[in-house]
This record gives structure tokens, sequence and C-alpha cells, in this order.
């Protein structure tokens, strides 16, 4: 007999889910990379994908995830940032009616949740774009760089002295690698766990310049096993930046609520979304 053809696939809150959880369960199951978790590089996917955003010229931003192209793929910046992608690909290939720039940022949020992060509440809506979308280089921060280097940056993607404070504290997670930024090691002692220990540690150690060949960078007078970029101690050096960092350091619930709402915040700039905030789905993390 007749049968009626099928609409458009649309999506639900719950297919939405279930790419959150073969994200998480891809993560727990890829443990053999780097500190055991692909969790900290996605985080850094999602904002490298969205920290090219231009209030001005509403250019960049994760609508589009240009970074699948050259020259964005190849700016120094994202050095690395492939081993997100790839790890992403099957997650595609199992649900190819989601877009690069959605699955890049669920990504994100996924893997603050599953690292034992606040929760992150997200929304579809963004379109990928093609190559000619692809943002110049230089709009992500230079890590040997000072605070007015990080209020110019952080500034033109429309976000103020706390917000930045309270983004900076993702470097909780993960760690620099000599071939990637030059940079070398994690800047606490659990770095696939998200905590208030970035600020804790850059509160109660004494940092030091490192003696070696590598970029100036600072390791804990205690250990020498952990490190600051230059842009990780100007929050210290600067009296604004500081009270936040001192504020986080005592108040771990005040820094995940913070640091959950920036960082929604930062996954949607320039997105044209159609859908409202109160839209948003809070994914259940796996137990
Ligand atoms: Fe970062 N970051 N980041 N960062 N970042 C690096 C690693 C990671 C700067 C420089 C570096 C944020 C802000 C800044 C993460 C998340 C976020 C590395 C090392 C450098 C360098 C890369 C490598 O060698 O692999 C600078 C400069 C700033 C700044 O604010 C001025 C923000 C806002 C976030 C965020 O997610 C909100 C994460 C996670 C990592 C660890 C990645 C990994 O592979 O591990």
């Amino acid at each position: 007999g007749e049968s009626t053809p099928a609409g458009p696939f649309v999506p639900t809150k719950e297919d939405y889910q279930k790419v959150y959880d073969a994200i998480a369960h891809r993560l727990a199951n890829e443990t053999d990379y780097d500190d055991g978790s692909y969790g900290p590089v996605l985080v850094r996917l999602a904002w490298h994908a969205s920290g090219t955003y231009d209030k001005t010229t509403g250019t960049g931003g994760s609508n589009g995830a240009t970074m699948r192209f050259a020259p964005e793929s190849d700016h120094g910046a994202n050095a690395g940032l492939k081993h997100a992608r790839d790890f992403l690909e099957p997650i595609k290939a199992q649900f190819p009616w989601i877009t690069y720039s959605d699955l890049w940022t669920l990504a994100g949020a996924a893997a603050i949740q599953e690292l034992g992060g606040p929760v992150i509440p997200w929304r579809p809506g963004r379109q990928d774009k093609d190559v000619a979308a692809c943002t110049p280089d230089g709009r992500l921060p230079d890590a040997s760089k000072n605070q007015d280097h990080i209020r110019a940056i952080f500034g033109r993607m429309g976000f103020d002295d706390r917000e930045m404070v309270a983004l900076s504290g993702a470097h909780a997670l993960g760690r620099a690698h000599t071939d990637r930024s030059g940079y070398e090691g994690p800047w606490d002692f659990s770095p696939t766990v998200f905590t208030n220990d970035y600020f804790k540690l850059l509160v109660d150690e004494k940092w030091n310049q490192r003696k070696w060949n590598g970029p100036a960078q600072f390791t804990d007078k205690t250990t020498s096993t952990l490190m600051m970029l230059p842009t990780d101690i100007a929050l210290i050096k600067d009296k604004v930046f500081r009270k936040h960092v001192d504020r986080y350091a005592k108040d771990q619930d005040a820094f995940f609520k913070e640091f959950s709402d920036v960082y929604v915040k930062l996954l949607e700039l320039g997105v044209p979304f159609e859908s409202k905030p109160e839209d948003r789905i809070v994914f259940k993390a796996s137990e």
C-alpha cells in the first residue's frame, strides 16, 4: 500500500542523550592515551572551536567547526587537537545526523561532566560551514603573554574579568606537551578529574621559573613536577584576577557554578539558535 515518505529526521533530547552516552562510553574504554583519558583534549577542542569568536564582526565561534580544514587545523594553537577530532569520528559515524559543530561542543560538555565537573547544560543548533569560514590565526591566547593579552583576547569574545578567571580553571584538566605547544607538564596532581585544585595550587604553592631549554614556564617549589604557564601566573599577579583566584581556591561550589555558566556561554558564542536558553538539555552523567 501507500506509505507516507519519512520527513527529515528531527532529533529529540533523548537522541542527544544517546550521543552523550556514546561519548561517555568511549571515554571509559579508551584509557590508553595520555594520563588515561581523552576528556581533557575534548574540553580543549570545544574551547578552541568556540574561542575564535569576535563579537565585533560576529565571525568565528563554535558554529561552523572550521577546524576540520587547513589553515585553521594547522594553526599553532590547535596542535594536538586532531587526537580529539579523531576520537569523535566513530561517534559521528554512529550518529550521522549531528553536525560536527554540535558534536564537538557536546563532547566538551560531556567530558567536563564525566571527569567529575559541574553539569554543563547544552543545546543543539550549530551548522557546519566550509573552508571559507576559517578564522585567521592569532585569535586564541598566547601563553607567553601577560594580563593585558588575556583581557584583549577574552574581551574580544565578550567576557569580563571574573569570567576569564573562571574559564582558566579548566586547566585543572590535562597537561602541556612539548610536541604540541612546547610547554611541558600537568597543572595539578589529578589531571583527569575536574576540581578547583588549579586555583588552590596557584595560591598555596610557590612558583619558580623552570630552568630548562624550553619556553619560559613555572614549576612548583614542593615537587618540581607541576607546571604553570606565564598566563596562569598572570592571574595571581593581577589584583583583580587574583581576587577571583582566591575566591575559587576557597570555594569549589562557587567555582563549579561560575565555571558552568561561563563554559555554556563560551560554547554558544555566535550561534544563531532558534531555541531558547530554557530549552538547554541537562545530560545525565554515566554512573
Ligand atoms: Fe588552555 N592550554 N589555555 N585553556 N587548555 C593548554 C592546554 C589545555 C592556554 C594555553 C594552553 C584555556 C585557557 C588558556 C585547556 C582548556 C582551556 C596548553 C597546552 C596551552 C599552551 C597544550 C598542549 O601542549 O597540549 C592559554 C594561554 C589560556 C589563556 O586563558 C590565556 C581555557 C579558557 C580552557 C577551557 O577549556 C575553558 C585544557 C583542558 C588543556 C589540556 C589539554 C590536554 O591535551 O591535556
